[in-house]
């Protein structure tokens, strides 16, 4: 059993598949903490965890191989990484692109994990900057016509031993205020199993899918990564696209994230008691691409009137460089006559993007991109 070497997790996640280990912290503890504890942060793994021994571990990175005659591969030991280059934190928050998938799958069937809405978590990641890894390997200005891709190789096989990879644009990874990093620590220890010891990419304000975990090998490069996951999978299609038709060429390659946010208390089906008189709404609110979310709208009446959320005040993020959640709340007086309500939220980032009311229009077959309004239907016991 390739899995039989996989770490034990914490006994509160929702598991959503074993082997491979896909799992998410429950809803409403998911708003308790501003930074998501590592033993809860969400864990999507495609392969088995690698036992990776970090006193032999390398990380290779190629610029252009064929193409620049005369820079030589570099190849960096962890103790390396560390030293050679300045260690930089950044939190950054994590969205898996099937991300409360399970609301697609109610209007009609989608394929892949049924996920809740807690495939989302915040953290503070500590590594080197994939800039600086990717000059000290002979990354110049001139070679910026003949690349336009870093590939990310992981460590993880299936049973042919091919690697999970992703690949991102290198505008991205070169860009002083792009914050990509080669992480080793993450919430201020050494990375754990599941979430790609000794070394991670990420990749603040895209797509989880491109944040490589136990990363092997990283490649400058003219192309895409031609992994699986890059090139027949994590893409969004109409809803007018099914198995029979779909083709993955078509569509471009999930990077950014659209916005987002979702209630996490109270919970679907919660009984609130009248004499209480009010009701606390608590969730969590992100967009990609750096975008700053800028406002929070909750609605007790399924979207007809509206509240303004408050929004955690945190730290003021510099312009494109919002790459955490932000968490809100909104206290409520209960609404006379009513013994169901349905709460419903939407948030607007700082480009005036919104969240589409319903999932039906934006229904696709992987059910990736699951942003529509988040309900949640709660009664109110006399
Ligand atoms: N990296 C490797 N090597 N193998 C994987 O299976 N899964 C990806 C990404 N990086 C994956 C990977 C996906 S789809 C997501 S959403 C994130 O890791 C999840 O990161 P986490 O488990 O740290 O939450
Ligand atoms: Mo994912």
């Amino acid at each position: 059993d390739p899995y039989s070497t996989d770490p034990i997790r914490h006994p509160a996640l929702h598991v959503n598949s074993l082997k491979p280990f896909n799992a998410e912290p429950p809803a409403v503890i998911l708003s308790d903490n501003y930074i998501t504890p590592s033993a809860i942060f969400f864990k999507r793994n495609h392969l088995p965890v690698p036992q990776v021994d970090a006193n032999i571990y390398r990380l290779h990175v190629e610029v252009l191989p064929g193409v620049t005659p005369g820079v030589t591969p570099l190849s960096l030991s962890l103790d390396e990484l560390k030293t050679r280059f300045p260690k930089h934190t950044v939190t950054a928050t994590l969205q898996c692109a099937g991300n409360r998938r399970s609301e697609m799958n109610k209007v009609k069937p989608v394929k892949g994990l049924n996920w809740g809405i807690a495939a989302i978590s915040n953290a503070t990641w500590s590594g080197a900057k994939l800039k600086d890894v990717l000059l000290a390997a002979g990354y110049r200005p001139e070679l910026a016509q003949l690349a336009c891709h870093v590939q990310f190789e992981g460590m993880d096989r299936d049973v042919t031993g091919t690697t999970y990879g992703a690949s991102i644009p290198l505008n991205k990874a070169l860009s002083d205020d792009g914050d990509v990093l080669l992480a080793y620590q993450m919430n201020g220890e050494d990375l754990p199993a599941d979430h790609g010891y000794p070394v991670r990419v990420v990749v603040p304000g895209i797509v989880g899918a491109r944040n490589v975990k136990w990363l092997g090998r990283i490649l400058v490069s003219q192309e895409e990564s031609r992994s699986h996951w890059q090139q027949n999978d994590y893409k969004g299609f109409s809803p007018a696209t099914d198995w029979d038709t779909v083709d993955f060429k078509l569509a471009p390659a999930i990077q950014e994230l659209p916005v987002q946010s979702a209630i996490t208390q109270p919970a679907e089906g919660a009984m609130l008691d009248r004499r209480a008189n009010e009701v606390r709404v608590k969730g969590y609110a992100w967009s990609g691409g750096g975008r700053e979310v800028v406002r929070v709208d909750v609605s007790l009446d399924g979207g007809q009137t509206w509240k303004v959320a408050n929004l955690q005040s945190g730290e003021k993020p510099q312009p494109g460089r919002a790459w955490a959640w932000k968490l809100w709340e909104l206290t409520a007086s209960l609404p006379p006559g009513t013994q169901e309500l349905e709460i419903v939220c939407k948030a607007v980032d700082n480009s005036y993007n919104m969240q589409p009311d319903t999932v039906a229009p934006i229904w696709n077959l992987r059910g990736v991109l699951s942003n529509a309004w988040h309900r949640v239907k709660v009664t109110v016991k006399e």
